[in-house]
């Protein structure tokens, strides 16, 4: 990474505290990423986004705020960033997946809720991150109970805008979610200074689209028996979407696609069994699960995760004359989405069983981050169904730190022998 410390001080960081956490990347993304065998050549650009993390991109917003752009942070794929570009703003995903940030996190939350959420905040509270330093506003969304009550904590260090998910999929709940977002357009037409037009709307759902396309192709590609890029190398992808420029990531991603493609043709079986992975997301760094998967011998196929399926099926149709016709088709999309938080959620059965299927997968692993009573009630349902489909199931229930490595290593290989 370049000398960007006069930057990080403009932007008010703990400088020091900070290089503990630059020092520690490096060797973990070389560890884990660049001793596969292999790789695709057009990983190089993702290789480069995470060497320069916390360095080219911020510059780049920092750039952009100088011409009197603005910033936004965001923390669920419910946030609809069609609105964030139809304001001509910058929205970048703010999910925190290192240990590093807990101490600070635990400073000002309780130590038993989900780390996800302890980490963005130590991430905001230590000064820390410079993306969100960078926040003219943060987006939070009353999904579960640990980030709807740390949003009071973080209106303390910036100003939030909180929108309200609705918890269940009735009709009027679709209502409800499309006035959300209607408030939501209203307050970042007041952040920026820039009226939401059909023409811009428009122009922001096309972009979100082409970039779920990309992603959706990158994913049907895995489909194929072997999977023609590692499920690390796919996660990582996926993980960057949340904080680069949409068309750049749009033209790499593509470009990576091409040449999957062209591997595809020259495959051969490599007897590796096939995982799906379900549940929580996996916010940067956090390569915990798959580097354990995959250095057994195994490769991942599918995440059916924020950081996964959840962030890209389903598109936002352009069908419409005026912004409330383009709102509700918005609505329509994102309540598609079957997240934990929602009751009953039987949409998201469906999607693991018809996953499992395209996937071809041999086993799933259920992945719950510790602390998260949604997604960890929700396992006895898909336990019952897995069970009753004859497709075999592994629950891992964790944190960030590394102390339970050796012991979920032993349950993976232990699984993988039986599947
Ligand atoms: S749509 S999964 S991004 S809420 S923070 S719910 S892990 S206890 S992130 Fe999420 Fe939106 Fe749902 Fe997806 Fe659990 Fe942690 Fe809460 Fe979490």
């Amino acid at each position: 990474m370049g000398d960007y410390k006069k930057m990080w001080q403009n932007l008010n960081m703990d400088i020091e505290k900070h290089d503990i956490l630059c020092e520690a990347l490096p060797e973990q993304f070389g560890d884990i990423y660049l001793t596969q065998e292999n790789r695709p050549e057009a990983m190089n650009y993702f290789n480069y986004v995470v060497a320069e993390i916390h360095g080219a991109r911020i510059m780049e917003l920092e750039e952009y705020k100088k011409e009197g752009g603005k910033v936004v942070g965001t923390f669920c794929v419910f946030v609809p960033d069609e609105v964030i570009l139809a304001t001509n703003a910058v929205g970048v995903g703010l999910c925190s997946g290192s240990q590093f940030w807990i101490e600070d996190g635990e400073k000002v939350l309780p130590r038993n809720i989900c780390p996800l959420v302890k980490a963005f905040a130590g991430a905001k509270i230590g000064l820390t991150c410079p993306y969100f330093q960078s926040c003219d506003m943060i987006v939070g969304e009353t999904t579960c109970d640990a980030k709807k009550k740390a949003w009071e904590i973080m209106d303390e260090y910036m100003p939030v805008h909180v929108m309200e998910l609705p918890q269940m999929k009735r009709e009027k709940n679709y209502k409800q979610w499309e006035d959300e977002i209607k408030i939501f357009v209203n307050r970042m037409e007041e952040l920026t200074g820039n009226k939401v037009t059909v023409e811009s709307l428009k122009k922001g759902i096309d972009i979100c689209n082409r970039k779920r396309r990309a992603l959706k192709r990158l994913y049907d590609l895995r489909k194929n028996t072997p999977s023609p890029i590692s499920g690390l190398d796919a996660l990582l992808v996926s993980q960057v979407a949340f904080s680069d420029d949409p068309e750049r990531f749009i033209t790499k991603t593509e470009e990576l696609c091409d040449e999957l493609e062209e591997r595809v043709k020259e495959l051969k079986p490599n007897g590796k069994k096939r995982i799906m992975v379900t549940g929580t997301p996996m916010a940067l760094p956090n390569w915990k699960l798959h580097s354990i998967v995959e250095g057994l011998n195994a490769e991942i196929v599918v995440e059916e995760t924020c950081t996964g399926t959840r962030y890209f099926e389903n598109e936002v149709s352009t069908d419409g004359d005026t912004i409330d016709e383009l709102v509700r088709n918005m609505a329509e999309r994102y309540m598609d989405i079957n997240c934990a938080c929602f009751t009953p959620n039987e949409g998201r059965v469906e999607d693991i069983i018809k996953y499992a299927d395209e996937y071809n997968v041999d086993g799933v692993i259920y992945y719950n981050l510790s602390f998260c009573h949604t997604y960890a009630i929700e396992y006895e349902k898909i336990e019952k169904v897995l069970k009753e489909k004859d497709i075999p199931l592994l629950k891992i229930e964790t944190d960030y730190s590394e102390e339970d490595t050796g012991q979920i290593k032993t349950r993976v290989e232990a699984f993988l022998e039986m599947i």
